[in-house]
């Protein structure tokens, strides 16, 4: 069956011309690599194409190959319209967002995706729910296609590889991923650069926001919730942008004892986005559902339309009393 897909998917490509590669709105590691791989792929193969994001690459990612060349739809109205689609990283068809507006009414799309929730909307759909990164699978296909890799290709896998592992720490860390790693290594991906450009390196936003919120860290009588917040005010003074807020909910969420994490940013004076992060021992998701919000079992989030201070007892008290219950 997998090999089977493999085969559509190759034939899919070698049997068409004129590409456009799309990945899904705010663009993570995996849909930038994936996106450029792909581009990569379509390069060696002579094939014409064009690679395109709702939304700009985030400037960490700027080293990856030939990024500088995906236009971004949000600022961009279609000059024209694709026949053939290649979607990467998208779980379901709305999360390429305005980048649709390139679509030819109706497109022939190949849809490339490792999350478990992919309905197969592509009319050639390559899906393997285990791989740990759409990167995994682009691989494969390269693999498939009997192609060499070089230094850009095994750069832009790793890096789809190290960020949707969290650096190769996740449970999606299999025996299959480290040894593609490995070979990524040998194609000359720079391990250790990558790692400490991805994992390691902070913006300066990023570390004000850290200072911001670190000193505002608040404990339920238990200690079995942790929270902080961020004001809109917060933002303007440091220049962060949302980006820049990434992992901070982790801070609360990684003490000891500590079995939910919550970030609280204000956007204006009636919106409060609310990140959770739990520890295992209650459902976010259920919790975030009460508000109107979803996600996972672990990480989930919701919006709420009240002032900031409102948000923080309402939420707070909806988790207290999941763990209350729990116990
Ligand atoms: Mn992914």
């Amino acid at each position: 069956m997998w090999a089977m897909s493999l085969k559509e998917a190759a034939t899919f490509i070698r049997e068409r011309d004129d590409f456009l590669v799309v990945s899904h709105v705010q663009p993570d590691g995996d849909a930038i690599s994936s996106t450029v791989a792909i581009g990569w792929l379509l390069a060696k193969l002579g094939k014409a194409y064009m690679m395109l994001n709702e939304g700009p690459v985030p400037s960490r990612l700027h080293y990856l190959w030939n990024s500088s060349a995906i236009v971004t739809a949000l600022n961009n109205e279609p000059e024209r319209k694709f026949q053939n689609v290649i979607c990467v990283d998208c779980a379901d068809f709305a999360r390429v967002g305005k980048a649709a507006q390139w679509f030819a009414a109706e497109p022939q799309l190949l849809n490339i995706d490792h999350h478990p929730t992919n309905n197969g909307y592509g009319s050639v759909n390559l899906l393997k729910f285990h791989a740990a990164a759409t990167a995994e699978i682009i691989f494969e296909l390269v693999e498939e296609m009997e192609m060499a890799i070089d230094r850009d290709f095994a750069t832009a896998i790793y890096t789809g590889l190290l960020t949707d592992t969290g650096g190769f720490r996740y449970a999606n860390t299999s025996p299959e991923v480290m040894a593609m790693t490995s070979r990524l290594l040998e194609a000359g991906a720079p391990g250790p650069e990558l790692a400490e450009l991805l994992l390691e390196r902070m913006t300066m936003g990023q570390m004000r926001m850290i200072q911001r919120g670190l000193a505002r860290l608040a404990f339920s009588p238990d200690q079995r919730i942790g929270w902080l917040w961020v004001t809109s005010e917060d933002l303007a003074d440091t220049g962060a942008t949302n980006e820049d807020l990434e992992g901070l909910v982790n801070y609360p969420r990684n003490i000891e004892g500590v079995e939910v994490g919550i970030l609280f940013k204000e956007n204006g004076e009636q919106s409060v986005k609310v990140s959770m992060r739990s520890a295992g021992a209650v459902n976010v998701a259920a919790i975030a559902q009460q508000f109107g919000g979803g996600g996972h079992v672990r990480a989930a989030g919701c919006r709420l339309t009240v002032p900031l201070a409102e948000a923080i007892d309402g939420v707070v008290s909806a988790v207290q009393k999941a763990l209350d219950s729990d116990a």
